[in-house]
């Protein structure tokens, strides 16, 4: 199973590693530094257990580079990067191979399937954690289930792909409702990610902190409302306690929405607090909580030059 797997952040870099062993797997990137570094000296992964370990995968960061076809293309970008992540594996992606995306956020897997078609697109999420270090270093910081969603028609292509994850140490399962799988996933970075962006503090903090807690659980509830309006069968029958422990398991991380605005980079709030915003618009639910956390970070960002150190 040839695998290119576009974005080398964190995740990609994790997926990378953890695959070469067994599928040949590239990865791109359009940081050059970073390929240079992979390239040079391999992918260099520090596991849970402080072991390291080098990755075969070597970089690209042109898709003329590639000079194949990949049978599993693995998204890990961030949500800004999808149109363009799309359009590159629409070039690369064999006649009957399957674009995947692990990415956060709502909107990803519709950009996909304009971009490839809905037969060979589909969506997964994971409770995987991973640091980027610096160029050509990750550091393995948390392992979580990944499961992934088997579209009309795609049981056989997904059972392959999580057969290919299993067999590298990612414990993976599939299911059919995609909507539901994406939306658990959406509810806990509800919770989780603005507020600790905001309040620049570990994921752990918000459980601990009541103030936190009930911001946080105004956020999920809001959000909950909204898939119920939308018909979307969420899995979790209490969506705030799997969201405290999520807190809880990944206490000493910091949420990806607090690494982008420490590093000065857009946050994902838009795919995130915003599409639960605009979701709670087209099914008459008010969302004041997500509005608010949505206008904040969208403050927080426009305000990063103005700031009194
Ligand atoms: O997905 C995450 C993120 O940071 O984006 C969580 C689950 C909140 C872990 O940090």
């Amino acid at each position: 199973m040839e695998t290119l797997i576009i974005g080398a952040g964190a995740m990609g870099g994790l997926f990378a590693t953890l695959l070469a062993p067994v599928v040949p797997t590239r990865l791109f990137t359009t940081n050059a530094e970073h390929a240079e570094a992979i390239n040079l000296a391999g992918l260099s992964l520090t596991g849970m257990d402080g072991r390291v370990r080098r990755s075969a995968a070597n970089a690209l960061t042109d898709p003329r580079q590639y000079g194949r076809c990949a049978d599993l293309i693995i998204i890990c970008t961030k949500a800004r990067s999808t149109s363009q992540a799309a359009s590159i594996a629409s070039q690369l992606l064999a006649k009957d191979g399957l674009v995947l995306t692990l990415q956060n956020g709502l909107g990803n897997l519709e950009l996909i399937q304009a971009a490839v078609g809905t037969a060979r697109a589909a969506a997964g999420i994971t409770a995987q954690a991973a640091t980027l270090l610096g160029p050509g270093q990750v550091r393995h910081a948390g392992s979580g289930p990944t499961v992934l969603a088997a579209g009309p028609g795609q049981a056989k292509k997904i059972d392959a792909v999580v057969a290919v994850f299993n067999q590298a140490g990612i414990p993976t399962s599939v299911t059919k409702d995609g909507e539901a799988l994406l939306w658990s996933k959406l509810i806990i970075n509800v919770g989780i990610n603005a507020l600790t962006a905001l309040l620049r503090v570990p994921n752990g903090t918000l459980a601990q902190i009541s103030e936190c807690e009930i911001i946080m659980a105004q956020a999920v509830a809001e959000a909950v409302t909204v898939a119920t309006a939308m018909g979307v069968r969420l899995p979790d029958e209490a969506p705030l306690n799997g969201v405290r422990q999520i807190c809880e398991v990944t206490s000493s991380n910091q949420s990806s929405m607090l690494q982008d605005i420490l590093k000065g980079r857009p946050s994902e709030i838009d795919v995130i607090n915003g599409a639960v915003v605009r979701k709670g618009a087209e099914n008459g639910v008010p969302t004041p909580v997500n509005q608010m956390l949505t206008q904040l970070i969208k403050a927080l960002e426009a305000t990063s030059a103005h700031r009194i150190p």
